[in-house]
Order: C-alpha cells, then structure tokens, then sequence
C-alpha cells in the first residue's frame, strides 16, 4: 500500500531553522510583551533620539513597569527570569537599538548584579527594589582614560580615613554615568580591587557627558571624576575583593551581548529582505539577482547559527554550566556576525542604506562599539586562545 510522505512545512524567510520551536511558552510570550513595549514606545521614535543624540531615561520606568531590569536576579523585586529569557529580551531590544538594550544590560548586569552578589543587606535593600523598577538609575565604572583593556592597571584608588573612604582617580566611557542615581566603581585599595557604591551629588564626585559620538547616540556615556570624595564606610561592597569582581559582572553584561547582537542582524537582514524584493533595477526586484541572493542568504546562514550559538549558551547558563570562555566564544562570533551583516545589508540598499530612514547604518554603528566594549574582539580571542593553547597572550 502507497502511504504519502508527511508534509514538512517550509521553512521561513524569518526563522528558517525554525529555532523558535525551542523555545518554551514562557519565553515566547514575554518577548511578545518586549517587543509591544518596544513598537509603542521606542520603534517610532528611535531614530529620532538617535539623530539628537538623547535617550529618555524616563523609559526605565516602563522596562521596570515590564520586569526588564535584573530580570534575571531573584529577590528585591527582579523577576527572576532564567537567564535565557533575560536574552531573549536582550535581543529584541536591539533588535530596535543596540543603546536600548546598553540602557537595561548596565542596569541589570553591571549595576544591580554587583550589588545582589556582593553587597549587604542594607545595600540590597537600599538599591535593589528601587533599581528593579527603573526608579533609580545605576551605571558600572571600571574603565579609565589609559586602562581599558587592561582593568588591572587601573589608577583609581581609595584609601580609608578613619571609617571613610576618600576616593580619588576617573573612569571613562561610562555608560548611564550622567544619568546614574548610584555608581559602582572600581578602584584599588591596599587590600586589593573593590567596589564602591557612589551616589550623585556626593561632593567630589562629578559627569561629564561625551559628546559627538558617531555609534550608540540615543544611550548616555559619560566621564564620572572623583576629587577627595568622602564615602562612608559602608559604601564599599563587602563581598568581593580583587578584579575577578567587575569581571564576573562582565561575564553577565557579555552574555545579554552575545544575545542583543543577533536582533540588531535580524533587523538589518529584515530591512535588506523587504528592500531587495521591492527595489527594480534592470526591469525587476533587485533580489532577483543571484549576487543579491547570495549575500542575503549568507546572512540566513549567520544569523541562525549565531541565534543557535546564543540559545545553547543560555541553556548552559540555566544548568549552570556556562564558563566565561564560552561567553568570549559567543561575544566574539556574534558581534562579528551581526557588523558582517549589516555592512551587506547596507549594501543592498544602496545609497537609501546611508540614511536613517532605514535602521541599517544605525546598527552598524552602534555594533561598532558593542565590538570594543565589554572586551574588544581582540581580547575574547585571546581568552578563547588562552583556553585552547593554556598560554596567556595579552601581555
Ligand atoms: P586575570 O589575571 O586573568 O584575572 C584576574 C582575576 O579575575 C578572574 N577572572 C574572572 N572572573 C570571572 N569572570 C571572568 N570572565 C574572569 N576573567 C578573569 C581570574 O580568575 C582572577 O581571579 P583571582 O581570584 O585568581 O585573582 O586578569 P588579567 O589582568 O590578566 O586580565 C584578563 C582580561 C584581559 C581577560 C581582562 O582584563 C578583561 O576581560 N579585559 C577586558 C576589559 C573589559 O571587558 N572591560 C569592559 C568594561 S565595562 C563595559 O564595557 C560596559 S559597556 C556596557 C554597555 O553599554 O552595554
Ligand atoms: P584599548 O584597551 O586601548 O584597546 C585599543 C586596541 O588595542 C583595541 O583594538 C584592543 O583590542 C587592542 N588591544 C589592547 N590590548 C591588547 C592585547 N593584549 N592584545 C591585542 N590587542 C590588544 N566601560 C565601563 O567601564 N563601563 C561602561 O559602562 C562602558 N560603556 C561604554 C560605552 C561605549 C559606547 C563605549 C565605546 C565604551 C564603553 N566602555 C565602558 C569602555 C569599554 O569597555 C572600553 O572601550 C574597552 O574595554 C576597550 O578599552 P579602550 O577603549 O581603552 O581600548
């Protein structure tokens, strides 16, 4: 007897490994609610902000309002989300714009995270809720004028007075710095590397905005300047000492990246897709062409390995098992992605590529930076170099 072969459906131009039937109910639904959040509020807008060079920083209210800030932390009013949804919604918030999703990866990764792990109680209770709601804003200093890749030699330092502290040095590129109610930063001590919590309007502490960025404009980045800044004695995190500190917050900023960058590719591929089937040149769609289908399946090809790359390490995360040079191989492989797709994406809209009128060069731009901070490409190959070879070559 003949029986007919069951029908497989075909796959989709938007997620052609069907990589989204991994995914549980949970997950689907709140990035549902993320990207409504994000087309009422952001979407129309972004572009805009992006030209002026301003982020409302009123909006973090509305990603408090939505569980977004410390998703993945439990207590003091964080979701406690498993940390694969907390990249899930990392990638569709840059799947609008890479500073949207810098706004909540700082805040929840770098700021709050900090606080969670090694703070006291009173620290906890004092920033913790108040942060998960987007009431205050927090911002993470570790770099500085001449050590950025290099944290270890950072010149920043407190020493004690009596039971203060007096805090002296600056951090640069300090994203929320200007807008930070609490600043975590790092500075060295006689005992070694710690964390200090800094509040705006402490005397000797000051912001300096950066201005005339060409990537990540619609996010503040800021110069944070500490001059005889008297802190009390339990501004200091208690539960860390030494660089593996603000390193492991890095282990989880780096992670929401690894995620983040796959939405701001998808977005350009999306953008290419859409265009390339409406533009006629030579008397038909441009993406007729065979150099034109090329290019745009080299980004299906990307664009799902990346997004299997960043669920694989989510889900290792979740079993806690993810190490941090497995989250080097994930920055390093999908930011590279995620700029390669967008320099061909561009391409394929030819001159209306250069323009804000279509979120591609945006993204480009904003990935530029997303490739230098949280470790430049160059410094996670080394880890992963380091890790293979047992051989240390950042020095
Ligand atoms: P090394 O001697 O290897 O390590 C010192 C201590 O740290 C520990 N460690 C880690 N711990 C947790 N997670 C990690 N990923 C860790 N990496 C190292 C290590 O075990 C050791 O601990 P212990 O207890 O034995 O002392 O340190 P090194 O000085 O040789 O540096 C290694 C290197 C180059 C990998 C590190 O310095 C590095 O990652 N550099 C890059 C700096 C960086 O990523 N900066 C980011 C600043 S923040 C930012 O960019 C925010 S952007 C936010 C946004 O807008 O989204
Ligand atoms: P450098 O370290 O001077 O590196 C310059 C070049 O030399 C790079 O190509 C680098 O890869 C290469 N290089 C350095 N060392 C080696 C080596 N051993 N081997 C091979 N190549 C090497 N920092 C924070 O602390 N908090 C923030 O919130 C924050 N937000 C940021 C926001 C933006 C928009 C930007 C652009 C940066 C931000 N940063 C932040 C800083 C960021 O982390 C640093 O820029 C990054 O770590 C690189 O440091 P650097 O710019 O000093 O470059």
């Amino acid at each position: 007897m003949l029986t007919e072969a069951p029908r497989i459906p075909a796959p989709t131009a938007s997620d052609y490994l069907d990589i989204d039937s991994l995914l549980s109910d949970e997950e689907r639904a709140m990035r549902t609610s993320v990207r409504k959040m994000l087309d009422d509020l952001i979407e129309p807008n972004i572009a805009e902000w992006f030209e002026s060079g301003t982020f409302p920083v009123g909006l973090a209210r509305e990603f408090g309002a939505l569980g977004l800030l410390g998703m993945h932390l439990t207590g003091y009013g964080c979701a406690g989300t498993s940390a694969t949804a907390y990249g899930i919604a990392c990638r569709e918030l840059e799947a609008t714009d890479s500073g949207v999703r810098s706004f909540v990866s700082v805040q929840g990764s770098l700021a709050m995270f900090p606080i969670w792990a090694y703070g006291d109680e009173d620290q906890k209770q004092r920033w913790l809720p108040a942060m998960a709601a987007g009431e205050a804003i927090g911002c993470f200093g570790l770099t500085e004028p001449d050590s950025g890749s290099d944290p270890g030699r950072m010149r920043t330092n407190a020493r004690r007075d009596g039971d203060d502290w007096i805090l002296n040095g600056s951090k640069m590129w300090i994203t929320n710095g200007g807008v930070a109610d609490v600043a975590v930063v790092w500075a060295r001590t006689d005992e070694g590397i710690r964390g200090f919590l800094v509040e705006r309007g402490t005397k000797g502490f000051t912001t300096n905005d950066i201005h005339r960025k060409l990537s990540l404009r619609a996010s503040v980045t800021s110069e944070l300047v500490f001059t005889d800044c008297r802190l009390p004695g339990d501004a200091v995190l208690p539960g860390v000492v030494g660089l593996r500190g603000p390193l492991s917050c890095l282990n989880e900023a780096r992670f929401g990246i690894l995620w983040g960058v796959n939405g701001a590719a998808r977005t350009c591929y999306q953008t290419a897709l859409d265009y390339a089937t409406s533009r006629e040149q030579f008397g038909g769609p441009i993406a007729r062409f065979q150099l034109t289908q090329k290019k745009l399946v080299e980004m299906v090809l990307d664009i799902n390995k990346a997004d299997l790359v960043a669920l694989h390490l989510g889900r290792l995360k979740d079993a806690g098992r993810l190490h941090p040079s497995q989250v080097s191989f994930g920055k390093l492989n999908n930011v590279r992605t995620a700029l390669q797709v967008a320099r061909e994406a561009r391409t394929i809209l030819g001159a209306n590529g250069i323009t804000l009128e279509y979120p591609v060069l945006r993204h480009m731009n904003n990935l530029e930076s997303v490739l230098t901070y949280e470790g430049t490409s160059e410094i996670h190959t080394l880890v992963i170099g380091q890790e293979i070879t047992g051989l240390a070559a950042f020095e």
